[in-house]
């Protein structure tokens, strides 16, 4: 056999083994990193049948593999017998996730938000920003939560569907791994129907890009913008770590510019770590919750908000009167910006609309804005994008030591930062046009 055959083989069982619809929903036991060598479907395979696992999916998620381990032997045992393995770089445990929910005091909060209703709204400047750009649906923003509930009359116009994906004839039909994924995947039941039965995701969702203009309901920050659906947390709001890296891989691997991560839970993780690493390798910013514990995360991190990686933005939640608002966590290492996060106004399941409260509700803001500026300055890339959101926040001395920046975001100021290169571009694009103008009226001569 020669080597081409030998490599047309080996792609063949590739590509049946690497389909990554689930095995088990639910918690693994052990999420194992492969070392970088070893990233390959015949160490998967060795794996498996040496030490009789059950893995989450039918191949490997990039390096990392959730498993569940036979039932006849300890866990300590098994996490010994793993480590002990050459192949293996480590082996942690599947955390329990959750949705950054409402804050766990209604009742006070209800009445503080009553309270400061009549005080004068600080706010983001999105409506001046709008008179510079609203957004396109060039640019793809991934949801990762609950779900979205895309068929929202004032969602469906703004939900991304995958153009190489043909819906409903049981095919990959875009190889990308994933079975008739029309919307995006759910890979808190295995299937290709990230529909949203909780609330969180489509609230999120309209934060960020409910149609704007449209006569209906609310208006996103993207009045124009194509979000993905990718459902990673269940119908009761919560899911496992071994689903979110999986939902993080698929998310870049298809195109989005910035993910939106709403949720949060258990320790740090290397397989975490490495899936945040890949997003950066592509250039895609990763904007975090920083979690409603009214706690110090440097003291006591939050993850993901709390890994340090650069496309990393954790956002912490303001009030009405531009301060900390009173769930919101903090961290004058772990917290890069604070976004409102009070009694936003956004779409829920079933055509409705409601206020909910908290950082889940700031992030997506702050991925909404910079989407905003992805889509109107194409041509800075993701560093300059994060660099251009720190600058041009509104500094605020109630948030000095509560933060990095110690600014509260302001999409107005984040798009001027744009304006520069977009009047290069424009100028570049008149340039060239005119010469061919030019060179037209020469031709016609
Ligand atoms: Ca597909
Ligand atoms: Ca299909
Ligand atoms: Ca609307
Ligand atoms: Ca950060």
């Amino acid at each position: 056999m020669n080597e081409t055959n030998c490599r047309n083989i080996i792609l063949i069982i590739t590509m049946i083994v690497v389909n990554t619809s689930a095995v088990f929903d639910g918690q693994a036991d052990f999420i194992l990193t492969l070392k970088n060598a070893c990233r390959t479907d015949r160490t998967f395979i060795d794996l498996r049948q040496q030490y009789n696992l059950t893995p989450k999916y039918n191949g490997l998620v990039h390096g990392c593999m959730p498993v569940r381990c036979p039932a006849d032997i300890s866990r300590a045992t098994f996490k010994r017998l793993l480590e002990s393995d050459a192949r293996i770089a480590c082996v942690e445990p599947d955390y329990r996730i959750d949705v950054v929910g409402i804050p766990d005091d209604p009742h006070f909060s209800k009445q503080w938000s009553l309270q400061n209703r009549l005080t004068p709204g600080a706010d983001v400047r999105v409506v001046e920003a709008w008179g510079l750009h609203r957004g396109s649906k060039r640019i793809i923003l991934a949801v990762i939560d609950t779900g979205i509930d895309y068929l929202h009359p004032d969602l469906a116009a703004n939900i991304w569907r995958n153009p190489g994906e043909i819906p409903g004839n049981n095919r990959d039909d875009d190889g990308n791994g994933f079975i008739d994924d029309i919307y995006g995947w759910s890979f808190a039941e295995g299937n290709a129907d990230p529909i949203d039965r909780h609330y969180h995701g489509t609230h999120v969702a309209g934060i960020i890009g409910a149609v704007g203009n449209n006569g209906i309901g609310v208006a996103g920050i993207m009045h124009n913008a194509s979000i993905m659906a990718v459902k990673a947390l269940s119908d009761q709001g919560h899911g496992w770590s071994s689903g979110l890296i999986a939902a993080i891989y698929y998310a870049v691997d298809n195109g989005a510019r910035v993910i939106n991560a709403s949720w949060g839970g258990g320790g740090r993780q290397q397989a975490m770590v490495d899936a945040l690493a890949y997003a950066e390798s592509r250039g895609v910013i990763f904007v975090a919750a920083c979690g409603n514990n009214r706690r110090d995360t440097d003291a006591e991190p939050f993850y993901p908000a709390s890994y340090e990686g650069p496309n990393v933005v954790s956002v912490g939640a303001t009030d009405t009167k531009d301060t900390l608002a009173w769930f919101s966590n903090w961290g004058v290492q772990n917290v890069d910006i604070f976004a409102p996060g009070v009694e936003i106004f956004s779409t829920v399941p079933g055509g409705e609309y409601a206020p909910e409260t908290g950082t889940s509700m700031a992030a997506p803001i702050v991925t909404g804005a910079l989407g905003l500026l992805v889509s109107f300055a194409p041509s800075m890339d993701w560093r300059e994008h994060i660099n251009a959101l720190y600058a041009s926040l509104q500094p605020l001395p109630q948030l000095q030591g509560y933060c990095v920046t110690g600014g509260r975001l302001d999409v107005y100021r984040l798009l001027r930062r744009g304006v520069p290169r977009v009047r290069a571009m424009q100028a570049a694009i008149m340039y060239v046009s005119g010469m061919l103008d030019r060179k037209k009226e020469r031709n016609d001569k």
